[in-house]
């Protein structure tokens, strides 16, 4: 249970959608709730338990307490067992899946009599689901759309949740005192945003390596072992949601370390790259040293640097390693110094309670005051064309406002600067006025809605506005859901460019968006950017890590990142944009 608030999630929005399959809209719509909830705590549930605060929390009732107590003491909950056999295996793991439905499938299960995937799949290409009442073309379309995506997400996952899963066996690792040195290698070491299998190294002596692997194969999580040797053991971890995934684990000797890292962290590319270098210079570089081709004398291995060393380059960060002109700007002296979580002074993407955040603003401000080491924070809540977020409209905007000026003036300093996530219309225009606009100090505009049309039109008139100071999310994907809806981004950056306006990097695990290739684009171009995390429950602002990660793999420094920077030079940065194109300056 490496992290129970998220298996507990898991669990209820399946209950959830079974309830749904069988009718029981009510029931579903409360373990939906709970599900969302218990996702968004931002600490550990068993921690509300102890304290004897489960029935605390709003939405959780008795009923769905004694059943995360269940799952706490016995790692099941019986209620759900029941369920799952009251709907066909296959559909266990489609059943939540955005854009399948659980009362699609009961329909077209009950009228069809389907009642596996392959089934579904065949009867939505056939046409037979097509002429139920009520389904058509376009809805068989949809549905064919997210099994496809179902098939994508079920191949990757998400690097903070694997990131996640891999902490958890390294912990365990680090138990044993034969393991000497031990690390996450592999994409998650590159900080790709989706990741395939987990690769960990461990440094030991070579008599420990069959302890260190029984061990390993004898995980709790772990449901098969695929191969198991003294060099290397494969193994499948299942999650709650029912999916598989493959951990390597591999076993050298200290004074190879550093080849076995170089090698397993990849790309793949990146090392062909490198082993021709070697090779040009006389050398052979393999996982476990750097040798020389005639007299086979070994001349590095125990660290990366020392690796990197001997074929003539400097060291080059994980992030980099993905043959994109790394080894190039290493030869010529010329990598970039990328920008650093250190380096980051607020985040600029905010939501409260206010519209659709979990959290007061109070709430918010003194746990991001008293856990980071923040500047400031920019409170983004949704404009009111959000109904469903509840959005705000200008006359509680200005309520938010002045509440926030009362939190500063308590807090001392202008902790919380205020903005809006404003939607951009279909037509380009703005959820709100210029006049309201001029009065915020920072403005995030996004696309919310139409995302099956060319959106390039509506968000580079967005761009003209002299109060839009940064797009947000650009590109509209959630990874492994939905792809991002079609925008010309080329276009999108030399408008940036010119209007003064930034591009975000959203960190949300589901978004990281723009992604690595499109933030190198931009900064190749001299667009700046914003990192921010788009919480909306205290445990999201983490996700600063991973886009700063994001940043770095698009070869971003600290100058291309706004909020590397004191609100003073921010202030600069929008007083610009709105001395070039007519607005109104902010005070300064
Ligand atoms: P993934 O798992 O699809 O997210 O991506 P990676 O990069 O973690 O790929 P993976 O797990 O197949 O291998 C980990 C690293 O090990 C990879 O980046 C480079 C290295 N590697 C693995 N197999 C080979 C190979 O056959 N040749 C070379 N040159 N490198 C390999
Ligand atoms: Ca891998
Ligand atoms: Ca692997
Ligand atoms: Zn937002």
């Amino acid at each position: 249970m490496y992290n129970i608030n998220k298996d507990l999630a898991d669990i209820f929005y399946k209950m959830a959608a079974i309830y749904d399959f069988k009718g029981e809209t009510f029931r579903a719509r409360a373990y939906e709730r709970a599900a969302h909830i218990i996702e968004d705590l931002p600490e550990d549930i068993r921690h509300y338990i102890e304290e004897g605060k489960l029935q605390n929390i709003k939405g959780i009732g008795s009923g769905i307490a004694s059943k995360i107590e269940e799952y706490v003491k016995t790692g099941k909950i019986s209620k759900y067992e029941e369920l799952k056999k009251e709907i066909p295996e296959d559909f266990i793991e489609l059943i939540d899946f955005p854009g399948i439905g659980a009362k699609s499938l009961k329909r077209i299960s009950e009228e069809l009599g389907i009642t596996t995937k392959d089934e579904l799949i065949e009867a939505l290409k056939d046409g037979r689901v097509a002429k139920l009442k009520g389904f058509g073309e376009k809805k068989v379309e949809n549905m064919l759309k997210a099994l496809k995506m179902y098939e994508i997400a079920n191949k990757r996952m998400l690097l903070w949740h694997a990131l996640e899963l891999a902490n958890h066996i390294v912990d365990q690792l680090k138990q044993l005192k034969e393991v000497n040195k031990i690390e996450v290698a592999g994409s998650i070491r590159r900080r790709k945003a989706t990741i395939g299998d987990i690769d960990i190294l461990v440094s030991a002596k070579d008599e420990d390596r069959n302890k260190i692997m029984d061990y390993f194969a004898n995980l709790p999580e772990v449901k098969e072992v695929l191969v198991k040797g003294d060099k290397k053991t494969s193994v499948i971890i299942k999650t709650n949601s029912g999916r598989e995934r493959q951990v390597d684990l591999r076993i050298f000797r200290d004074d190879e370390w550093g080849a076995a890292l170089q090698y397993f962290t990849g790309s793949k590319q990146h090392n062909v790259k490198v082993r021709n270098l070697a090779k040009e210079k006389g050398l052979k570089l393999n996982e476990y040293g750097v040798f020389k081709v005639d007299t086979n004398e070994k001349i590095a291995g125990k660290t990366e640097e020392e690796v990197y060393n001997a074929i003539g380059l400097p060291y080059i960060v994980p992030e980099l390693r993905e043959d994109r002109g790394e080894v190039e700007a290493a030869l010529e002296g010329k990598l970039p110094k990328l920008v650093e979580l250190s380096d980051i002074k607020g985040d600029m993407h905010v939501h409260s309670n206010w519209s659709d955040g979990f959290n007061s603003l109070d709430e918010i401000a003194n746990f991001v005051k008293n856990k980071y080491n923040y500047e400031y924070i920019v409170i983004t809540d949704h404009s009111k064309s959000q109904r469903v977020a509840h959005g705000l409209d200008e006359e509680r905007l200005i309520k938010e406002i002045e509440e926030i000026r009362k939190l500063n003036q308590m807090l001392g300093f202008d902790f919380i600067k205020i903005g809006s996530e404003v939607d951009i219309l279909l037509d380009g225009s703005l959820d709100f006025s210029d006049d309201v606009l001029s009065k915020l100090d920072f403005v995030v505009a996004s696309v919310h809605s139409h995302f099956n049309r060319d959106n390039t039109d509506r968000i580079l008139k967005a761009m003209e506005n002299p109060y839009v100071n940064v797009i947000g999310h650009p590109t509209g994907r959630l990874i492994g859901i939905r792809e991002g809806y079609p925008v010309d981004l080329e276009a999108v950056i030399k408008k940036a460019k010119e209007t003064g306006t930034a591009l975000e990097i959203n960190a949300q695990p589901l978004r990281m968006d723009l992604d690595d290739i499109w933030i190198r684009r931009a900064v190749d171009e001299g667009v700046m950017l914003t990192i921010s995390t788009d919480s909306h429950n205290l445990g999201s602002f983490e996700y600063m890590k991973q886009g700063v990660w994001l940043a770095r793999r698009g070869w971003a420094t600290k100058e291309n990142i706004l909020n590397t920077r004191s609100w003073e030079d921010v202030k600069k940065f929008v007083n610009e944009k709105r001395k070039k194109l007519g607005g109104v300056l902010v005070n300064s």
